[in-house]
C-alpha cells in the first residue's frame, strides 16, 4: 500500500487570489496539488497556470544542481560545480567587489516570482548585512503604491463585492488574472441582479462574460473618469457631504474635470457620447457601485491620472462608504511581511536603485559608482523590464559579476556567472500575504528539495556563514524568517496549522480635517504623448497578461505554452485588410525600438487602432524571439511605473 499524505500549502506567485492547496504526496512524492475546498476565494479549484503545479516541480528541464558560466554571458553554457564551490565563489567574488568599490556596487533584483517571505526578503537579510544598495522600484502598479502611500482607499474586502448592485470592471481581466474573484461578483449578480460593465480595448475572456463591453481607446480612461466627475458635478449625483470629509479640493477638482465634455470625451476614448453619460448616470444611481480596476491601465507615461481618477468616481459618488461599493485595485491584509528582510541590518544608510531602471543602472558608463555584482531572484528582468535588450546588453558585461537563483535556465539566467537551484513551493516553508484578500497563507513543505536545490532561507544562511557575518540574524530558520513579520494575534504555528487565516484591515474611517487627502493631483492628460508625431499607420501594442503563463513563469513548460498556442499578434480586421494581412500568416512588428516576428490573429475582440501580443514569451525557447519588452522603450509614469501599454509599432507582413 502506498503511504499517503495531505500537506496544507498556498501558491507563491504573484496573482491577487493566493489560493489554498492540499499537496497530495504518496510515497514520498506529490503526484498533485488540489485547491482548499475550506478556503473561501480557492474553493477548491486552482487555475489553468498552476493545477499542474508538481509538473513544474519535477520538470526534466528543472536547474538541480549549482552550476557555473562555461561559455560566453549569455550563451546558457554552464557547467555543475558543488555547493561549497559555488558558496566559495560568491562570497570571494562579492568580498572583491566590496574591497575594490565599496558595498553599494553590490545591486539586488528581485520581484515577486514567489511572493512568500521568506523566499522574497531572506536574500535581502545577506545583502542588507553586507551593506548593498537597497532597491526600489515597481514594475506592476507604482501609481496604486503612489496613491495609498497619498492616503487613498483602494481596497475593501472582496468578499463584500455581493452587496454591489453595479460593478465595472476597469481594465481588469477577472476571469483570467484572478479569476477566483469572479464568484463574488456573479454572487452580487444572482443576489441584487448587478450589472457588470467591461472597460477594456480587448473583449477578453472576461469582457464577454459582462452585461455591457466599452471598448476604449488604450491610455484614455483618466478622460472616462474625468467626465463622468464632471457629469456627477453636474447633475447633482454627488454625496458632497462625505467627499468633503474625505478630499480637500473639491473646488478644485470640479474646475479641473470641466472641460471634459461627453463629447470631449468620447473623441478621446472613441467612444460614444451617450456612453459617457450613461455610464455616469448608472454608476451614481447605483446603490452600491465598485469599480475594480487592474493593473493594464496604470501601465503607461499617467498611470496617476487613472487611479487618482477612479478614486474620485469613488468618493465623489460616496460610493466608498457603502458596504460593497468604492474602488478595488488592491486588497491588502495590514501585514508587512518586508520585516524580513531585516533592514536594520544595514550599519549605514545606502543607496537606492531603482529596479525598473536596471538598463540605464547596467549601461551607464558615467557614474560614480557602477553595480558590479548582481544577485538576482523571483524575476527574469531579460523578459519582463522595458527595453530588453539593453537589458541583456548590460548583464553582458565582464567586469559585472551576476549571481542568479532560479528553477529554470531563464532569458535571465544565461547571463549569470553563477546559478544557484531554488526549491519549489513544495520543498520549502513560507508565508504568503495576499494583495487580492485578507487571507493569510502559510505553506507547509510536501516534500524534501529535490537534487541540490535550496530554499532561498539556506542560500543566505550559507553565503553569511561563509562571508563570516555572524548577527544570529544571519541563522534564523525559514520559519523564523517567514514569521518576523507576522502580528501576535498570527501566532505562526496557528497559521501552520490551519493553513490560511482572514486577516482583514481596520477599516479606514473619515480622516481628521488635517489629514483630507486630494483628488486634483493629476489631471487627466490633455493628449496621449506618446502619438505625438507618430507616423498615420501606427498601432497602439497592448502585452497583457496571458491565461496559461504567470507573467514569465510556465512559458517554458510544455503543457501551458500548449494551451497558450504560441505567441500572435491580435489584430482587427480592419486593420490587417488595410496591411494586405491574412490570418495565421507571419507578421513583423516594429518600432524605433526593435523588431520581432510573431503569427497574426486576426479577431474581432480587439477595437481597431490597436494590437495585443499577449504573454511573456522567452527568447531561450523557440518561439521566435517573442519577447514584447524588445519593443518597449525606457519610459516611466511619474511615479515610476514602466509605461508597458504605451508603446506604438507598425506592423507588415514577414
Ligand atoms: N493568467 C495570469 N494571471 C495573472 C498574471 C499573469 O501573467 N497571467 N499576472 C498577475 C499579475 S503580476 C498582475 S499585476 C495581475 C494583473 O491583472 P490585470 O490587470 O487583470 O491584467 P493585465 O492583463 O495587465 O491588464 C488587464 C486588462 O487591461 C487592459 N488594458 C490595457 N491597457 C488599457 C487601458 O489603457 N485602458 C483600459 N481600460 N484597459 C487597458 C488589457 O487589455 C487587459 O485585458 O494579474 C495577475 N494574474
Ligand atoms: N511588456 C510587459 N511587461 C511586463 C508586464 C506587462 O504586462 N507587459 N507586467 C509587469 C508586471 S505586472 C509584473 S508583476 C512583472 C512580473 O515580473 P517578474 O516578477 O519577473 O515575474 P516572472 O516573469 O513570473 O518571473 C519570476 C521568476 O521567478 C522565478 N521564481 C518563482 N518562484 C521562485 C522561487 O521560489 N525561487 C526562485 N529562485 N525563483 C522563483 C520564476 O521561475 C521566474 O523566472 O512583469 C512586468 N512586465
Ligand atoms: S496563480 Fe493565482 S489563481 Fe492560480 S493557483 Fe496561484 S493564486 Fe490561485
Ligand atoms: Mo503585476
Amino acid at each position: 500500500m502506498a503511504d499517503k499524505q495531505t500537506i496544507k500549502g498556498c501558491c507563491p506567485l504573484d496573482c491577487p487570489d493566493t489560493c489554498a492547496w492540499i499537496a497530495h504526496v504518496e510515497d514520498g512524492k506529490v503526484v498533485r496539488v488540489t485547491g482548499d475546498k475550506d478556503h473561501p476565494f480557492t474553493r477548491g479549484v486552482l487555475c489553468a497556470k498552476v493545477n499542474d503545479y508538481p509538473a513544474r516541480t519535477y520538470s526534466p528541464d528543472r536547474l538541480l544542481y549549482p552550476l557555473r558560466r562555461a561559455g560566453k554571458k549569455g550563451s546558457g553554457q554552464f557547467e555543475r560545480i558543488s555547493w561549497e564551490e559555488a558558496v566559495d565563489t560568491i562570497a570571494a567574488r562579492f568580498d572583491q567587489v566590496i574591497n575594490e568599490h565599496g558595498a553599494e556596487a553590490l545591486m539586488p533584483v528581485t520581484y515577486f516570482g514567489s511572493m512568500g517571505a521568506a523566499q522574497k526578503h531572506a536574500p535581502m537579510r545577506l545583502l542588507n548585512a553586507l551593506g548593498a544598495s537597497d532597491m526600489h522600484g515597481n514594475i506592476c502598479g507604482a501609481p496604486s503604491i503612489a496613491i495609498l502611500g497619498d492616503g487613498h482607499e483602494i481596497g475593501f474586502d472582496p468578499e463584500d463585492y455581493i452587496h454591489a448592485k453595479l460593478i465595472i470592471l476597469w481594465g481588469v481581466n477577472v476571469l483570467t488574472t484572478g479569476h477566483h474573484h469572479w464568484h463574488f461578483l456573479s454572487e452580487a449578480r444572482k443576489r441584487n441582479g448587478a450589472r457588470i460593465i467591461c472597460i477594456d480595448p480587448r473583449r477578453t475572456r472576461t469582457a464577454a462574460q459582462c452585461d455591457q463591453h466599452i471598448a476604449i481607446r488604450p491610455g484614455s480612461d483618466a478622460a472616462l473618469a474625468a467626465g463622468m466627475a464632471r457629469i456627477l458635478f453636474k447633475e447633482n449625483l454627488t454625496d458632497l457631504d462625505y467627499a468633503g470629509q474625505i478630499a480637500h479640493d473639491l473646488d478644485a477638482y470640479r474646475e479641473q474635470v470641466e472641460p471634459w465634455t461627453p463629447e470631449r470625451v468620447a473623441e478621446a476614448c472613441g467612444i460614444e457620447a451617450e456612453t459617457v453619460i450613461s455610464l455616469a448616470r448608472d454608476f451614481a444611481s447605483a446603490e452600491p457601485a465598485m469599480i475594480r480596476s487592474g493593473i493594464g491601465p496604470q501601465q503607461n507615461a499617467f498611470g496617476e491620472s487613472v487611479v487618482w481618477g477612479l478614486s474620485a468616481l469613488s468618493i465623489l459618488s460616496g460610493h466608498a462608504r457603502s458596504k460593497g461599493g468604492g474602488l478595488s485595485i488592491f486588497n491588502l491584509p495590514d501585514i508587512n511581511l518586508g520585516l524580513s528582510a531585516r533592514a536594520d541590518l544595514k550599519q549605514e544608510k545606502t543607496r537606492s536603485l531603482d529596479m525598473t531602471r536596471l538598463s540605464e543602472i547596467l549601461n551607464d558608463e558615467t557614474t560614480a559608482n557602477p553595480v558590479k555584482g548582481l544577485l538576482v531572484w523571483g524575476t527574469n528582468p531579460a523578459v519582463v523590464l522595458p527595453n530588453s535588450a539593453e537589458i541583456r546588453r548590460g548583464l553582458e558585461r565582464e567586469d559585472l559579476f551576476t549571481v542568479v537563483l532560479e528553477h529554470f535556465m531563464t532569458d535571465t539566467a544565461r547571463y549569470a556567472d553563477i546559478i544557484l537551484p531554488s526549491t519549489t513551493q513544495l520543498e520549502h516553508f513560507d508565508v504568503v500575504s495576499p494583495w487580492g484578500h485578507y487571507y493569510m497563507a502559510a505553506n507547509n513543505p510536501a516534500i524534501a528539495p529535490l537534487g541540490e536545490s535550496k530554499s532561498h532561507g539556506e542560500i543566505m544562511r550559507l553565503v553569511a556563514r561563509r562571508m563570516g557575518l555572524n548577527h544570529p540574524a544571519m541563522q534564523e530558520s525559514d520559519e523564523e524568517i517567514a514569521a518576523a513579520g507576522l502580528p501576535p494575534e498570527l501566532p505562526l504555528e496557528a497559521l501552520k496549522k490551519e493553513g490560511w487565516r482572514k486577516h482583514a484591515p481596520a477599516p479606514a474611517g473619515i480622516p481628521a480635517p488635517d489629514k483630507r487627502i486630494s483628488l486634483a493631483g493629476y489631471p487627466a492628460p490633455a493628449a496621449t504623448p506618446s502619438r505625438d508625431g507618430a507616423a498615420a499607420d501606427s498601432l497602439h501594442l497592448l502585452t497583457p497578461k496571458s491565461h496559461y503563463f504567470l507573467n514569465s513563469s510556465f512559458a517554458n513548460m510544455a503543457r501551458q505554452q500548449q494551451a497558450e498556442g504560441g505567441p500572435k499578434l491580435e489584430m482587427s480586421s480592419e486593420d490587417a485588410a488595410m496591411r494586405n494581412l491574412a490570418d495565421g500568416q507571419s507578421i513583423v512588428i516594429r518600432n524605433g525600438q526593435g523588431t520581432l516576428k510573431t503569427a497574426l490573429n486576426i479577431s474581432e475582440n480587439i477595437r481597431p487602432g490597436t494590437v495585443s501580443l499577449s504573454g511573456k514569451w522567452w527568447s531561450s525557447k523557440d518561439n521566435d524571439d517573442a519577447v514584447g519588452n524588445f519593443l518597449v522603450p525606457s519610459a516611466w509614469s511619474p511615479t515610476g511605473q514602466p509605461a508597458f501599454n504605451d508603446v506604438l509599432v507598425q506592423v507588415e507582413s514577414a
